[in-house]
């Protein structure tokens, strides 16, 4: 359902109608008030009450105008209050989904139904295509879930459903921050319709080396040919797999590949990568791509071959670039083992919180065949990034973006498709839609091109609007004239 202030929102036209048709009716309602006598007992309180909703109005556009400003220039704090979701893409419109989940993280479609999973409570909660919940999760399993651990990602391939978490040693979940030792963990279930059942651990990683429960990535997506990729962040160390060559090696900064058709075997993919939320493989050509979380500066976007450096610790962003949390200049890390340093596809210079990655379905989402999206936690934004021909970056018509550094002051309308999701952590595609979780308001949004009938019922939802903004600019213009009349009376 479309709010009333995003409907005013998306259509400033509403504001010019009003103001124009307030002057109008304005200059019309003293003409008349000039020549006509008001009865002598008019009684002033109904006046007041038209003042005091003038007064009300007028608070209203200032506020609408405030929300209305450019995207790009809204201080994060504002930018996160809990403005209803809008689309920038007028083929499109978005509802709510689902709601009541308890931070919900990720999700994976099994058939038409999602599976998302719950941060704190470790719970997988199946929900049906109309949005609604089956009243029994289909799994609970415990997590130690203080700051970023928890219950962090899930992939699938064919009734194989695969879930990284940090795994609770008590068996019961745990929210409060310690200092002991955890593992982060990837098992393989089986989905029989009803129940994930039948674990087997894929891998075990470490968790809170440093007893700050950080950077534990978790991001899982699969490829073409069975194989599964997750993603751990540095988990605060400074090793081997960030760069600084020494005796530290905790398998961390790594992206991991699970070869499902050699016995689930583990293969170390990609190293440097300080943290990260999003993994998704190219339905073209294959390819993985990554979302990686920088400390202030450069967010970036990684196009990740095997043998991929993302550079953490010497380099964040391009490395020709300045970076004010790098110590002295960037450079490109020294070689280790096979491992190729290159830079990001994109980066934001201000960090923005990247999270979700996913290429699009086809049907209604068809048009951006060659599009890549992303997700933000910051803002609760969805960007999207035109592919270049051979799909190994991207390509944009606003000058200020071809650096592939968005800057502080540079123009964002061409990346923005989506904003007012307050937190994006994750998003999929299925059946012509986009699907967007949001970890703090509990719930699953859906994207996607309205029916013949919704679309009249918007068209009849706009008219309706249209009549109660002329109605009550009619309303404010009345009130003002009027008191304009009841001064000039009170002087005279
Ligand atoms: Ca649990
Ligand atoms: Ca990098
Ligand atoms: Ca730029
Ligand atoms: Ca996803």
């Amino acid at each position: 359902m479309i709010s009333f202030h995003e409907h005013l929102m998306v259509n400033p036209m509403y504001i010019i109608v009003f103001v124009f048709i307030a002057c109008a009716l304005g200059s019309i309602v003293t003409v008349w008030g000039a020549d006509s006598a008001l009865p002598a007992n008019f009684s002033a309180s109904p006046l007041e009450q038209i003042e005091q909703l003038y007064n009300q109005v007028k608070k209203e556009i200032k506020d609408l105008f405030k929300a209305g400003e450019p995207d790009g220039t809204l201080p994060a704090s504002f930018s996160t209050s809990p403005l209803e979701p809008v689309v920038f893409a007028s083929d499109f419109i978005v509802q709510k989904f689902s709601t009541g989940l308890e931070f919900p993280t990720t999700m994976y479609f099994v058939g038409d139904d999602i599976l998302v999973l719950e941060k704190f409570t470790g719970k997988v909660i199946r929900i049906k295509d109309n949005g609604a919940h089956y009243n029994e999760s289909v799994l609970d399993v415990p997590v130690d879930a203080c700051w970023e651990s928890g219950f962090l990602g899930i992939s699938s391939i064919s009734n194989h459903v695969f879930l990284y978490f940090t795994e609770s040693e008590s068996g019961f979940d745990k929210i409060e921050c310690h200092d002991q030792p955890v593992k982060n963990k990837v098992y393989r279930y089986d989905w029989n319709g009803e129940k994930l059942i039948n674990p087997i651990l894929i891998k075990e990683l470490p968790g809170n080396l440093e007893g700050h429960h950080r950077h534990n990535g978790g991001a899982m997506t699969k490829s073409q040919n069975n194989e599964i990729y997750f993603v751990i962040g540095d988990l605060s160390q400074s090793g081997t797999f960030q760069n600084i060559p020494n005796k530290i090696i905790y398998e961390t900064s790594s992206i991991f590949k699970v070869v499902t058709e050699s016995n689930n075997s583990v293969e170390l993919y990609a190293m440097g990568i300080r943290n990260s939320f999003g993994l998704a493989v190219d339905p073209v050509t294959g390819y993985l791509w990554d979302t990686e979380n920088s400390t202030n500066n450069y967010d970036e976007i990684n196009l990740v071959k095997p043998g991929f450096n993302s550079g953490w610790k010497r380099v964040m962003g391009p490395v020709d670039r300045d970076n004010p949390d790098i110590d002295g200049p960037q450079t490109i890390p020294p070689p280790f083992e096979n491992f190729v340093y290159s830079d990001p596809e994109f980066s934001f210079y201000h960090a923005v919180g990247l999270t979700a990655i996913e290429f699009p379905d086809k049907g209604s989402f068809e048009k951006y065949s060659d599009w890549l999206f992303v997700g933000d936690y910051n803002n609760g934004r969805i960007y999207k990034f035109q592919l270049n021909s051979d799909r190994t970056g991207f390509v944009f018509s606003n000058p200020e973006l071809s650096d592939l550094v968005l800057d502080d002051n540079d123009e964002i309308d061409e990346i923005l498709f989506a904003k007012g999701f307050q937190t994006v952590t994750d998003i999929e595609f299925h059946d012509d839609a986009m699907y967007v979780v949001s970890i703090s308001d509990g719930s699953i949004y859906k994207i996607y091109e309205p029916t013949q009938s919704e679309l009249a019922n918007k068209i009849v939802q706009d008219t309706i609007l249209t009549l109660i903004l002329v109605g009550t600019a009619i309303a404010v213009t009345l009130g003002v004239t009027m008191g304009v009349i009841r001064r000039k009376r009170m002087r005279s």
